[in-house]
């Protein structure tokens, strides 16, 4: 039997509203831009997959319009004509003509598995080796820029029973200002929650060291990247210091990073992002590595929409162990949706369906409201 060529992959540029605006230390997001993949096969099938990232250039080295722009000239066309059913050797294809472009390769894989899971009848998950869990936990993030406002969130999220773990963006204030932001969202809702904060690398090691241990003594449970990625040595002592968890996030920007790091011992837990390690399949690369180095595991997000959530979700749902939950509430920041089948949150989970593939079908009317237009 000849197996299903790829012939075709569009990259297409999509601008979603979000329902506040989503403040990072780089970057206030006041809408989000996913770029979505089709990858048209012979017989007929359909993948789909999400390459997305926050704020342009302000988070990774990959931007909506340079994921585009490399999909269309260099990845799709040394896709054309390969077996689609074969997504190893499509990949080591990418690996060869591209360095790293994490992204492009992520959305490519996920909508590779999409279509193969369509073809075989076989959600993605079990095309990873089959899942152990049908929920995963999910985080919200608080990032209102206010304290009042983001207390009255969290109060809601808990009695709607979906979040019970907050995750709050600092280090674009002062650090006694920070401090002061998270202690008191800490003492509002005490025991009810798990309160973390991610950093974004805007701390250096001299603020670190005081402001870890001062979060750590007020019942924060967890510390996100909170110094740069490029202060190695700084990172391996913070992690021997800090009472409260130090994860590395922009630390691991591919599955060698995530090795270094365990070499080093330079965290305790790793956020697995697809988009950072080039995909689902990549991704459980960096979490087999963890799991070797007794490291703990968290299932990130670059904020994607339904496709590039549940492409992660596929994932999530294979790993031994996931201690500290996920974030994946992308979809939840955004005010439009592009798919037929909104994603199930409730009681504090994300339920992810056993349909064949991601699950997931284009409304094409929406997706076509929200192309971005070109010129
Ligand atoms: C990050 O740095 O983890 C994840 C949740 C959120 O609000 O921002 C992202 C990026
Ligand atoms: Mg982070």
């Amino acid at each position: 039997m000849t197996s299903a060529l790829i012939e075709r992959i569009e990259a297409i540029i999509v601008d979603l509203p979000t329902i506040r605006p989503h403040k990072l230390a780089m970057h206030t997001m006041q809408q989000q831009t996913l770029v979505v993949l089709r990858v048209r096969c012979s017989d007929g099938i359909e993948g789909i997959g999400e390459a997305t990232t926050i704020g342009g250039l302000a988070y990774g080295y990959e931007s909506p319009e340079g994921i585009k722009a490399n999909i269309d000239a260099h990845l799709a066309p040394a896709l054309v004509g390969l077996p689609a059913d074969n997504i190893n050797a499509a990949m080591l294809q990418l690996d060869k003509l591209a360095k790293g472009n994490t992204f492009a390769k992520s959305g490519i894989e996920s909508a590779l598995l999409d279509a193969q899971g369509k073809r075989l009848g076989l959600p993605v998950s079990e095309l990873l080796g089959g899942r152990v869990r049908d929920s995963l936990e999910v985080a919200w993030t608080l990032a209102s820029g206010d304290t009042a406002r983001d207390i009255a969130e969290a109060r809601h999220m808990l009695e709607s029973r979906r979040h019970r773990v907050f995750k709050l963006k600092i280090g674009a204030n002062p650090v006694a200002q920070d401090l002061k932001h998270v202690l008191a969202i800490k003492r509002e809702l005490g025991d009810s929650a798990s309160v973390r904060v991610d950093v974004n690398q805007y701390w250096d090691e001299s603020q670190a060291i005081r402001a870890c241990q001062v979060l750590g003594d007020n019942g924060i449970d967890l510390i996100e990247q909170p110094i740069s990625r490029s202060n190695r040595s700084g990172q391996v002592r913070l992690n021997q210091r800090s009472p409260a968890p130090i994860m590395a996030d922009e630390s691991i920007e591919s599955v060698e990073d995530a090795f270094s790091l365990a070499a080093d011992g330079a965290a305790s837990i790793f956020a697995l992002k697809i988009a950072k390690n080039g995909g689902p399949r990549a991704v459980l690369r960096t979490a087999q590595i963890a799991e070797a180095a007794g490291i703990a595991l968290y299932g990130g997000t670059m904020l994607e929409g339904s496709i590039g959530t549940l492409a992660s979700a596929h994932a999530f749902l294979t790993l031994r162990q996931l201690t500290w939950g996920t974030e994946l509430f992308g979809p939840l920041l955004l005010t439009e949706e592009i798919v037929n089948e909104p994603l199930q949150y409730r009681d504090f989970q994300l339920h992810i369906p056993r349909t064949p593939g991601l699950g997931l079908s284009l409304d094409e009317k929406r997706l076509a409201r929200f192309a971005r237009v070109r010129g």
